[in-house]
């Protein structure tokens, strides 16, 4: 029998508790996986809440990690710093990642993470796990894109951030493969997050005020792929609603209506969902899309315009 040489295990968190799988760390997992790492994910959740010493006790200890990525917004940010800092003491590397670390990449360096990717994370997920990979020296540090840390000598470095991903299709489908379903289910057998997709990344407006500036410019997935995953989806867990998960899934007219037609022409059974934080009104995109099986859309004017819905 040939042996399978093991792989090193990473074990991603996202402890703040939430109803639906969070989308982006099905991405974060999925590179892990395909840098050669043994990927485990644990989301707390509303039914089974963990606190961060059950966190570390029941999740972290018995799975033996090299290294933890927590994955956290703003959301009851103390908690969060507790299990850094628990994680940090009972000897686990910390690398934080998401909304929270983003903005305050030196805040979560000085409560327990000893590394913060900043943004979008697979590129900058490719540089670590090379530098992981060969040995973890500390010189090789300064070569992982969007990366924050503290040096030996106590100077906190901010690396120059890896270039967005404009084109997501390259990306694919979101991946569950590490992730524990069970907190997800309903009565009826559905899993909650199964009909998100993830239509494009960012956003092409530049408001002063957005804490998400990380983010500005529009990364898009191509339609066909779009589709292709809601396909997929609907012959394997016969799902026909759809969560554009996205908040910028309407915001170019003709992405729009080439996915509306195609969705008509092909009588696909779908309905679908988005809700989109700022919008140029062109022509009669909305209303287009009301016609093609939108079941719900939420429309925020957070940008302050005057032509803004
Ligand atoms: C969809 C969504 C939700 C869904 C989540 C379901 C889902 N399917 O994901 C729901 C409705 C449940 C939700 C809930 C909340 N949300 Co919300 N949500 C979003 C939204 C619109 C998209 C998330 C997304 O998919 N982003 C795209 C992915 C690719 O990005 P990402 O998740 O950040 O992950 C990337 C990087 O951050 C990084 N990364 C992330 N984690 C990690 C971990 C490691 C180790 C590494 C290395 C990298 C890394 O790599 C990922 C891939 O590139 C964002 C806005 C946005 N555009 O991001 C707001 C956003 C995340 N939400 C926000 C908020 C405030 C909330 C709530 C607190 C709302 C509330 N009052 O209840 C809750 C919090 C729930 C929780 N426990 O965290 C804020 C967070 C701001 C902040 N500073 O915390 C955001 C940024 C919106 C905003 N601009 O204000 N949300
Ligand atoms: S439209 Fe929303 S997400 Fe885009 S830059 Fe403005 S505030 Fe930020």
């Amino acid at each position: 029998m040939v042996e399978t040489p093991s792989r090193p295990k990473c074990l991603l968190v996202f402890p703040t508790p939430i109803a639906t799988i969070p989308t982006g760390l099905t991405y974060v997992a999925k590179r892990f996986a395909a840098n050669g790492f043994d990927v485990k994910t644990y989301v707390n959740s509303f039914g089974h809440y963990r606190d961060h010493q059950a966190i570390l006790d029941e999740i972290v200890i018995p799975f033996a990690p090299a290294v933890v990525g927590v994955s956290y917004g703003t959301f009851n940010i103390p908690e969060v710093y507790r299990l850094q800092q628990a994680c940090r003491q009972a000897g686990y590397p910390v690398l934080a990642g998401g909304p929270h670390p983003t903005i305050l990449p030196e805040e979560a360096l000085g409560h327990g993470a000893q590394y913060v990717i900043r943004g979008e994370g697979e590129l900058a997920i490719d540089d670590f796990c090379r530098f992981f990979f060969q040995g973890e020296r500390p010189e090789d540090l300064a070569g992982v894109r969007s990366l924050s840390y503290v040096d030996g000598e106590g100077r906190v470095h901010h690396n120059p951030k890896a270039r967005r991903i404009m084109n997501t299709t390259e990306l694919g489908d979101m991946d569950t493969a590490s992730f524990d379903l069970d907190p997800f289910r309903t009565a009826d057998g559905n899993i909650k997050g199964f009909n998100v997709i993830s239509a494009g990344r960012g956003c092409p407006f530049r408001c002063g005020y957005c804490s998400h500036s990380h983010w500005y410019a529009l990364g898009r997935r191509d339609m066909d792929a779009v589709i292709e995953e809601m396909v997929r989806k609907h012959e394997r867990y016969g799902i026909t609603n759809f969560w554009m998960s996205d908040e910028t899934f309407t915001v170019h007219k003709d992405r729009l209506l080439y996915f509306c037609d195609r969705l008509r022409k092909e009588r696909l059974p779908f309905t679908w969902m988005a809700g989109t934080g700022g919008l140029r009104r062109r022509g009669n995109a909305r209303g287009h899309a009301r016609q093609r099986h939108v079941a719900d859309h939420l429309w925020g004017g957070e940008r302050g315009r005057r032509d803004v819905a």
